[in-house]
């Protein structure tokens, strides 16, 4: 469970730390894995995303994208069965959410920025949140690696970043960053206005996204239709029905 000052942080502000739930050795276990996946799939990396008429970003070329990382390992089990996690989801999104999907981003050395933006078409009027992500840390994220920027409070606000701002790829005098060791892992209200910036290191800044939606959404990607025996052959009931697999 959240504690009372995280709940109260996450409604306030549209997000909150819930620190390091990944070990060093979990991370790079998970950092190895994802090699594996990046060398494997070479130019299709991501292609399952792409594909879906509900990605909100055309393909990136400032980033590495891996997608469908559900049917990819057990290794990524946990990152939408962690009960921490889950228990922000729902303060966010209420009882009924899935799993919209699991996706792999890293920043590009030299490249990686966003337009502010928020990952639903309309604003949400009083708190009937639609979307909500965790973001996963798989390298510290530091002020010039391409750390997400985020204007607090903004989940609240009437306009969305392109109506009221000048240009939206500008840094917005309110923003932050989300700056914290790897390993750790933010929930942000998808309605909060966000986005990813420049990595100015010759390093990759890499993370996994694992992006959840209210039940009566349609998934970024439909878990059920690719879903394999294997994956479903390990995860509990209750682990299904967040896929909306069953
Ligand atoms: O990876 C990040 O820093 C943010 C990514 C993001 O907001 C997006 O892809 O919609």
């Amino acid at each position: 469970m959240l504690t009372t000052n995280e709940l109260e942080v996450l409604e306030k502000d549209g997000y909150v730390s819930l620190g390091q739930l990944l070990s060093h050795e979990q991370v790079s276990a998970i950092n190895e894995k994802i090699n594996e996946l990046i060398h494997l799939e070479g130019k299709n990396a991501g292609s399952e995303l792409f594909e879906s008429k509900y990605i909100r970003h055309p393909k990136e070329e400032g980033a590495d994208r891996l997608a469908d990382l559900v049917n990819k390992g057990a290794i990524f089990d946990i990152f939408y069965t962690h009960a921490k996690v889950l228990s922000g989801i729902t303060a966010v999104l209420g009882e009924h959410f899935k799993l919209s999907s699991l996706n792999y981003r890293a920043a590009k050395p030299g490249l990686g920025h966003q337009k502010l933006h928020v990952d639903y078409g309309n604003l949400i009027a009083d708190g009937n949140y639609k979307v909500c992500n965790s973001i996963w840390l798989l390298d510290d994220f530091v002020e010039n690696n391409g750390a997400t920027r985020i204007v607090p409070g903004t989940h609240k606000s009437k306009s969305l970043p392109n109506e009221v701002m000048d240009d939206v790829n500008l840094p917005h005098p309110n923003q932050v960053l989300i700056q914290a060791p790897a390993g750790s892992v933010f929930i942000f209200n998808s309605h909060v206005w966000h986005g990813g910036t420049t990595n100015n290191t010759n390093k990759l800044r890499r993370s996994i996204h694992s992006y959840f939606c209210a039940s009566d959404q349609p998934q970024q990607l439909n878990q059920k239709k690719y879903i394999t025996e294997e994956t479903k052959n390990r995860l509990d009931l209750k682990y299904q029905k967040i896929l909306d697999v069953l």
